[in-house]
């Protein structure tokens, strides 16, 4: 039995939808509305933060409002869960056998993580340059193989690519974000530019992989983006660890 705490516009929890829809693993979604999060999800299920995503594997079937058995395995942070699921699910070489590409896919990884997110979140919510985001999405694609995924076949290092690079596309086509519609224009042509022309090949290669089909629900992302975005211009919170003062309109 494996159950997964998740919310609709985080790519954290996307990440391991993802793997799980790699894996053809069975398995149950109870979402956290985290703009409304009830008080049972960190009292009872992650006490650590009340965090997305969150994995239970073992023990009964779970509903909303119940905690976990005791004996039941309780896994937070998205990319341990990853590793997790690799371990549990060997056929579905959801890493590669072979350690340098193994190394290759975890530090793909770190720098999605200590780059792209952190570059993401300045952009959308705090004013950051857009180049700065195109920056580092031109550096990611710069290691991408010439076809394929990030380290050939597809891997966990995709797990945690494709979430945050639909959202990119989706939000600067939607021109949703702490930015103008001028800014959103300039990177939609510019992603759609040579200047990232293997990028995109990757996009159109990740959007049309079944995981992707069946876990990316743009219109419901938007949705809770848009009560994200929301909470931030009226109460200036950024994400549970960052709030800055109310922004003026
Ligand atoms: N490093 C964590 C990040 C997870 C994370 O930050 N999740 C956010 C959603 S984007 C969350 O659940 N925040 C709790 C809240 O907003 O109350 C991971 O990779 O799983």
């Amino acid at each position: 039995m494996i159950t997964l705490y998740a919310a609709m516009d985080s790519p954290f929890p996307h990440r391991v939808l993802l793997a799980l829809e790699e894996a053809g693993a069975t398995y149950d979604i109870i979402w956290i509305d985290l703009m409304n999060k009830e008080e049972w999800f960190e009292k009872k299920v992650n006490p650590a933060g009340g965090k997305v995503p969150f994995l239970v594997y073992g023990g009964p079937k779970l509903h909303p409002g119940e905690a976990p058995s005791t004996d039941a395995v309780r896994i937070s942070e998205s990319r341990v869960i990853l590793e997790f699921l690799a371990d549990i699910f060997p056929a579905a070489h959801l890493l590669p056998s072979d350690p340098v590409l193994r190394a290759r896919a975890r530090r793909f990884i770190t720098t999605v993580d200590e780059k792209l997110i952190k570059t993401l979140v300045g952009f959308l919510f705090l004013g950051a340059l857009l180049e700065n985001l195109l920056a580092i999405l031109e550096e990611l694609q710069a290691v991408l193989p010439p076809t394929g995924f990030v380290v050939g076949d597809w891997s966990i290092a995709d797990a945690c690519f494709i979430p945050a690079l639909v959202r990119v596309r989706s939000w600067l086509e939607a021109a949703m974000g702490n930015y103008t519609l001028e800014v959103a224009k300039e990177g939609v042509k510019a992603l759609h530019s040579p200047r990232f022309a293997r990028l995109q090949k990757y996009y159109d290669d990740a959007k049309a992989r079944p995981s992707t089909e069946k876990t990316w629900n743009e219109k419901e992302v938007k949705l809770s983006f848009a009560r994200r975005m929301d909470r931030f211009y009226k109460t200036g919170i950024v994400n549970s660890e960052l709030r800055i003062p109310v922004p003026s309109a």
